[in-house]
């Protein structure tokens, strides 16, 4: 079983001016072939598929533990995705159904506005879904971890160019957070690579040729020592990750570690405002509150009430 947590794995800035082009280039992040639906659910169904767990253990806990992250990097993506739309659409009183929307009429990904009320989709930044064809899972370790490793390369290549398109302060935040702990993962099945086959993967580092620290958004995470360590997002399970999950950084040469914590501190998340031109949570966000506190209220009765 997968136990949630109502918390994000990194600090992520409140909304600020929106950018709904930007937000299109972000779902890249979320939704493309290379994005964090796809290292998730890859990683996913190799570890429900995964067939002589006690003999390859270490391998399989760390399919399992990196699976269990890449589920909240989808979360960050699309509350980044979520940031950057809010405030996109006018919040004044009474603005639907007026002509609200026309000032986002060909900005961004339309299907943000049309078909969602300015939240995150399972699509790339061309606005194309998600496909189950992304996962590959073949049974074969050696085969899936090479993917892997791939996956991981291309990942890190999309993180970058997104990087570089896009400058809002949430997006800066998320890919500075992503490229350190997708880094980890892209070394992680080197690592598992090398203790496999003897083969060296080391002089692959860093794929692309940038070196993570010349990014600023990525240092406070590298002071934190957030590229040396694996969590396993369980308390007790998952302990023989360190068997692969060893030896020195090849970017920076200081020693991989399993944390001894579960999962990263993390941050709450803003609580985002209603957006009533898109319907989100209500065109009338006023009532969807006013329901809240009836809830509250018939819930108070009944339990005033002697049980029969
Ligand atoms: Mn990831």
């Amino acid at each position: 079983m997968i136990l949630r947590i109502d918390a994000l794995q990194a600090e992520l800035p409140p909304p600020s001016e929106p950018d709904p082009a930007g937000a299109a280039a972000v779902q890249e992040l979320l939704g493309g072939k290379f994005g964090e639906m796809s290292t998730w659910l890859n990683y996913t169904f190799q570890s429900f598929n995964f067939r002589s767990r006690q003999g390859a253990r270490p391998f399989y806990d760390l399919l399992c533990s990196i699976a269990t992250e890449e589920s909240g990097h989808v979360e960050l993506v699309s509350t980044t995705v979520n940031t950057m739309l809010t405030g996109a659409s006018p919040v004044e009183d009474g603005a639907a159904p007026e002509a609200s929307l026309a000032a986002v009429k060909g900005v961004g990904n339309p299907h943000h506005f049309i078909g969602g009320g300015q939240g995150a989709l399972p699509q790339n930044s061309q606005g194309r879904p998600w496909n189950g064809d992304y996962v590959f899972s073949s049974g074969d370790l050696v085969e899936d971890l090479t993917h892997n490793f791939f996956l991981e390369t291309g990942a890190r290549n999309n993180k970058l160019k997104v990087y570089e398109m896009v400058e809002h302060p949430a997006a800066r935040a998320l890919t500075g957070y992503l490229l350190v702990r997708g880094g980890v993962h892209q070394v992680a099945y080197a690592r598992a690579l090398e203790w496999l086959t003897g083969c060296d993967m080391m002089k692959l580092f860093p794929s692309p040729r940038i070196p993570t620290d010349k990014i600023p958004e990525c240092k406070p995470h590298l002071e934190r020592g957030e590229h040396l360590k694996l969590y396993r997002f369980s308390e007790r399970a998952y302990q023989e990750v360190g068997a692969v999950f060893n030896g020195p950084h090849p970017e920076t040469g200081e020693e991989l570690t399993v944390a001894d914590e579960p999962h990263p501190e993390g941050a709450a998340a803003h609580d985002l405002p209603p957006q009533p031109a898109v319907f989100a949570p209500s065109a009338m966000p006023e009532e969807i509150g006013e329901s809240r506190s009836s809830c509250a209220a018939r819930r108070a009765f009944a339990g005033s009430r002697p049980a029969t």
